[in-house]
């Protein structure tokens, strides 16, 4: 089967290269037959933002040429914290419990956080908490992967987890991200200003959502790949960027 990769991404103020400021993005791997959909599911997100209405709009259709591989979604967790103290306390403890130093832990926290505007992910080695991609205040962006609405839908049912397409993203791209051998553990929160949940990811300990990482009306988020550093850096960036998944349950 031929797949394609549909990409949307919405600004304002003009393009994001020009300086517009970002509103929402979203990709879709679909099959020929499913591009008309996915271009209509997409667009209707960049419009209806709760950031606002964009004024800059791209889409891309790409066709993938790299077999599709599967993976199963990793099993979820839910840990209601009362604080952002409590979230960020909470979630190191998940990393360090996950085999990472607390030194570690805190060097990535600070190269993230020095990234007020980065919206890709940071990757670090985890013995030594230093930084491995050469992104810059980028980030890398995780791309080519999806999970079908009618099989994520049967798991979410299945799992008492609401069909929230945010959940689904951040869950397919953990999933993509934990399948590679080199990934230990991913630490995540949205840069959405209404939005504080986030997770600590790893094939291991599964999914473990977190309710409160930061405080409403922040709009710094965080994504960190802790990572062996043994592994070929550009080999793991080639696999997050291009290798195409579907999540499988
Ligand atoms: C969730 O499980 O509720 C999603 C948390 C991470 C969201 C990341 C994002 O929106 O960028």
């Amino acid at each position: 089967n031929t797949y394609f990769n549909i990409r949307m991404r919405a600004a304002q103020g003009g393009a994001h290269e020009l300086g517009g400021k970002h509103i929402s993005g979203g990709e879709q791997l679909t099959t020929y037959d499913q591009i008309q959909q996915a271009v209509n599911a997409l667009v209707e997100k960049g419009l209806s933002h709760s950031r606002g209405n964009p004024d800059f709009m791209q889409l891309q259709i790409e066709m993938v040429n790299r077999p599709v591989q599967q993976t199963p979604p990793l099993p979820l967790t839910t840990y209601d914290v009362v604080s952002v103290e409590a979230g960020q306390a909470f979630a190191r403890a998940r990393l360090h419990h996950i085999g990472i130093k607390k030194e570690v832990i805190e060097q990535a926290y600070e190269q993230a956080m020095a990234q007020p505007s980065m919206r890709g992910a940071l990757i670090v080695d985890a013995r030594t908490g230093k930084r491995l991609d050469l992104e810059k205040e980028r980030g890398v962006r995780v791309s080519k992967m999806d999970w079908r609405e009618a099989n994520f839908s049967k798991w979410a049912d299945a799992h008492d987890v609401p069909h929230n397409p945010r959940i689904k993203e951040a869950l397919t791209l953990a999933a993509k991200v934990s399948h590679h051998p080199a990934t230990i553990a991913e630490w995540c929160w949205s840069d959405d200003p209404d939005y504080v949940t986030g997770y600590v990811a790893s094939k291991d300990s599964g999914y473990e959502r977190i309710t409160k990482l930061k405080e409403y009306g922040n709009e710094q988020g965080c994504r960190i790949f802790f990572i062996d550093g043994t592994y070929h850096v550009d080999d793991y960036m080639d696999y997050l960027k291009e290798q195409p998944i579907l999540i499988q349950w």
